[in-house]
């Protein structure tokens, strides 16, 4: 089973800032990714929250209920979290960060991320298809071991 985490706002998904965002709900954003992972072969659970501790938690938790890995997209947590960068880093599964956004392009203080190199790679700027991305490089990576 791959994880999907999505981070504080991200609820807000398709009711605010569509141009950078995209119109598309969370709801569909986590059809989505379960599709992708039926493509894929793979189930794939969603949760999101607007609060660290969840995460935590939820990160804490992720190999004990069958995570093979994780896509992760902790929304604005990823430029100020120590806490959860080392929740990942001690987590022990293969995780990949996601931005629906292309950080880069934007302001400096979204340039920095806690959680990169604690991840096998980050997919910036792709949309939902980064999430796409994402589960089809875990899926293959869980099958190959
Ligand atoms: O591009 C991304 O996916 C981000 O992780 C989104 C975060 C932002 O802090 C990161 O720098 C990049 C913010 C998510 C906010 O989502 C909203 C969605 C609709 C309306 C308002 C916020």
């Amino acid at each position: 089973m791959i994880l999907v985490l999505n981070g504080p706002n991200l609820n807000l998904l398709g009711r605010r800032e569509p141009e950078v965002y995209g119109r598309g709900t969370l709801a569909e954003l986590e059809n989505a990714c379960k599709r992708y992972g039926d493509e894929a072969g793979v189930p794939v659970r969603c949760r999101q929250s607007n609060h660290e501790g969840e995460l935590l938690d939820w990160l804490h938790g992720a190999a004990a209920e069958g995570a093979t890995g994780l896509v992760l997209n902790l929304g604005a947590y990823t430029h100020t979290s120590v806490a959860l960068r080392d929740a990942v880093s001690g987590v022990a599964l293969p995780a990949v960060e996601v931005h629906l956004s292309n950080v880069y392009a934007r302001e400096s203080f979204r340039h920095h991320s806690y959680l990169s190199a604690v991840c096998v790679g980050t997919i910036t700027g792709l949309g939902v298809a980064g999430y796409g991305a994402a589960i089809r490089f875990l899926a293959e990576r869980s099958r190959v071991g």
